[in-house]
């Protein structure tokens, strides 16, 4: 496993000073129960490497968004049991919550994401989710855990009810036995790609403040390569970049994870995306709020 050896964009010092910073990254490089393709532990290092590459002006928005401050946190290690490695991350998302930074975690596998939504949970009250992601990852116990990352979604609906999940193209029978409601509104990328008002759909689904959760297996293996379970026919970065910067205008997004990046030898296509996205999310949750923008309003929605 490779730890990050800088900050998150090779910031100067007066960027990524921890008691300024609004923004905190922090690297979770954890593959307890990874079950294909090993290497995310590897990720966080292999995108904060990445993010030196990347440029400050952001060009779509025209603007450079690193005066906030972004600190880069230490790394949380890999814990013996899935259950002390969940505690681990839920006790280090706390601590930052409540300092009120802005959480941005890059894992490592799905199944962090669980205790990061409760520890929001417990910061903002009631929250929604948004997960980008081909799997639903809704199963209640996976070879034996209900920490396995094939479950992550099933514990955060244990959390809240108001979960948008978004790329989703590969799921069980059993998850759609166990969560008939919650498979009804899959936006899929065929919807993503027939439907021009794909984004009210996922905005209906999420009240006004939002956990952002991206499973980079959600993009198109074309995009991202390096992933533990690429699945064809997922979304594009466009796409993705433009349904984020929309709910980032018209909710607030509270905290964010990016995580199964698998960093493949040769070529640096799946972290540098990551590292990229990484910086998109800290430039949409700058952007001035869209007034107007509606409450918690649930529709069920079916394909
Ligand atoms: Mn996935």
């Amino acid at each position: 496993m490779k730890l990050p050896l800088y900050n998150f964009m090779d910031l100067p010092p007066d960027a990524c000073e921890a008691a300024k910073a609004r923004y905190a990254v922090l690297p979770v490089p954890y593959e307890g129960t990874v079950t294909f393709m090993r290497g995310t532990a590897d990720a966080p290092a292999a995108i904060i490497d990445a993010s030196a590459q990347v440029e400050e002006y952001d060009e779509e928005l025209a603007q450079d968004f690193r005066a906030a401050g972004i600190v880069t946190l230490s790394s949380i290690m890999p814990a013996e049991t899935p259950e002390e490695q969940m505690r681990r991350v839920a006790s280090t998302a706390r601590a930052v919550m409540r300092s009120g930074k802005f959480l941005l975690t890059l894992g490592g596998e799905h199944s962090i994401t669980a205790p990061l939504v409760r520890a929001a949970a417990e910061q903002h009250g009631e929250i929604s989710v948004l997960q980008i992601d081909a799997h639903a990852d809704l199963r209640d116990t996976y070879k034996g855990s209900t920490h396995s990352h094939a479950c992550v979604m099933r514990r955060v609906l244990e959390v809240t009810d108001h979960v948008a999940q978004v790329g989703i193209r590969n799921f069980s029978q059993e998850e759609c036995a166990e969560c008939p409601r919650q498979v009804e509104r899959f936006i899929t990328p065929a919807m993503v790609e027939s439907d021009p008002d794909w984004i009210d759909r996922v905005l209906s689904l999420l009240g006004e403040k939002v956990y952002v959760t991206v499973d980079v297996d959600g993009f198109d293996p074309a995009y991202v390569p390096g992933t533990g379970t690429p699945e064809p026919g997922g979304l594009t970065w466009r796409q993705v970049t433009a349904l984020l910067r929309r709910i980032c205008a018209e909710r607030q997004v509270v905290s964010a994870d990016i995580v199964e990046v698998v960093p493949l030898p040769g070529q640096k296509v799946s972290e540098f995306l990551a590292a990229r996205l990484a910086y998109k999310i800290i430039a949409y949750t700058q952007l001035p709020k869209l007034t107007g923008s509606c409450g918690m309003t649930i529709v069920t929605l079916s394909a």
